[in-house]
């Protein structure tokens, strides 16, 4: 098997220099930033989608596609549309960069607030994620729903919930992502988690459990893979990671901790 690598950060001539050099080929840009159809033009997009390819670094991904102040399951109608609207166009701006992947993550976005029950706010997040269903289609770009820890939000903290939520929207344009960050802290059994999604898994985010680069602190990546190949994982893995003062030198460290853990299941990453 082989694995897309990737790093989640901003998309600009530094930071692609920088992934460059360091061999890793792919990012995951922040769409609240960067795909943004309500702030980011057209000729930007269009500035982005050649810088990427300027320097062969292909966009895999775009996470934190919701402004912090947006809130699918509102009581508000006029602030439910609004997320309703803008799913759609991210959709469309994430085909012009040719990303193929938006996370729906941005845990704040899909909270449900403490004065709708339960139920309602499950079906107004359901109903965020058919027009996504819609869009994804339309511009040919998938929506993978990401378990979040509790902390971040009272919506979909597990695997096992996301794969129910994508089968009531039942489409091909809404699937599911894994972080293995959260999974170690949300899921009893990671390795069965990964396993009950399968194939329904089209992204993947790797952290060490402490958030910093894979290799400083505890997970077993290799034990990971195992189960990734098993499954017959086909999609890109993206260090989603907090870096510190030398970014280039801990994605280096993550990258080689990565490829000696691909190495122990006779995979690959590129
Ligand atoms: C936040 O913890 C996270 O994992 C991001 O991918 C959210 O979209
Ligand atoms: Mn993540």
């Amino acid at each position: 098997m082989s694995w897309k690598i990737a790093a989640c950060m901003q998309i600009n001539e530094e930071s692609l220099k920088m992934l460059s050099e360091v061999g890793i080929r792919g990012i995951e840009i922040p769409g609240a930033l960067q795909l943004n159809p309500f702030k980011v033009s057209r000729e930007e997009l269009k500035r982005i989608r050649e810088l990427s390819k300027s320097y062969n670094v292909d966009i895999v991904a775009s996470n934190v596609i919701y402004p912090s102040d947006f809130s699918h399951a509102s009581n508000d109608e006029l602030i439910r549309r609004k997320s309703i609207e803008y799913t759609y166009k991210i959709a469309e701006a994430a085909s012009e960069v040719d990303c193929p992947i938006l996370v729906w993550g941005s845990g704040k976005a899909r909270n449900i607030p403490p004065e709708v029950p339960l139920e309602k706010g499950y079906e107004r997040n359901l109903q965020v994620l058919k027009e996504a269903a819609k869009a994804g289609k339309e511009f040919n770009t998938t929506f993978a729903v990401e378990p979040l820890p509790r902390n971040e939000t009272n919506f979909v903290n597990k695997i096992e919930e996301a794969v129910k939520l994508i089968e009531s929207v039942g489409s091909d344009f809404v699937k599911v992502m894994a972080d293995v960050r959260h999974m170690m802290r949300e899921e009893a059994d990671v390795e069965e988690s990964i396993r009950l999604a399968r194939e329904k898994i089209v992204h993947v985010h790797l952290a060490d459990n402490n958030s910093k680069v894979p290799g400083m602190g505890i997970i077993n990546f290799s034990k990971l893979f195992r189960v990734f190949k098993e499954i017959n994982y086909k999609g890109a893995m993206s260090i989603e990671a907090r870096l510190g003062e030398n970014s280039k030198e801990e994605l280096k460290f993550a990258l080689k901790t990565l490829k000696e853990a691909t190495k122990e299941v006779d995979s690959t990453l590129i």
